[in-house]
């Protein structure tokens, strides 16, 4: 792993992915590791990985964002079948503003048990009346 082009030796999840660090692995294969959350929102909160070092999901390869979304899948199906979670929450935080703080891409796989668990990870409406969202469509597609 540590010869693969994609890792920064200063990186804790590239040294989890490399065995250097210890983890409560729950999936792997020779791309993807899933590990427990060291500091869980809920019980069972997972995270997946890419085994090489991407800053963030912006810049991962697309058969690597695929392999790992289908691994979260799988996880969030597992919190539910055996873990008796009601659902979840599929994040990847992408940068400091967004809440990143390990930069390497991980996925957060957060099971919800209790609509009054108080975790506030679902997005509530904001400013939307004063934005302009005809021009803002007209952004985001002239950059796709
Ligand atoms: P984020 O804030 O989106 O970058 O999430 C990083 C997550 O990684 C955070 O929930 C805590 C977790 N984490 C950080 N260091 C370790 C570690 O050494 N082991 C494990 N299992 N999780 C870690």
């Amino acid at each position: 792993m540590a010869n693969k082009h994609n890792f920064d030796p200063d990186c804790i999840f590239c040294k989890i992915a490399d065995g250097k660090i210890p983890c409560l692995k729950i999936y792997e294969d020779e791309d993807i590791l899933a590990f427990l959350d060291i500091s869980p929102s809920s019980k069972g909160h997972a995270l997946v990985i890419t085994k090489e070092h991407f800053a963030n999901f912006l810049v991962v390869p697309h058969d690597l964002l695929a392999k790992a979304y289908e691994v979260a899948q799988k996880i969030g199906q597992a919190q539910v079948s055996q873990l008796g979670a009601k659902g979840c929450n599929i994040i990847t935080n992408v940068n400091e503003i967004a809440g990143q703080s390990v930069k390497h891409f991980h996925i957060h796989v957060i099971p919800r048990y209790d609509p009054n668990d108080g975790l506030e990870l679902n997005f509530k409406p904001k400013m939307i009346e004063k934005l302009n969202l005809p021009v803002l469509a007209e952004e985001i597609k002239k950059g796709l």
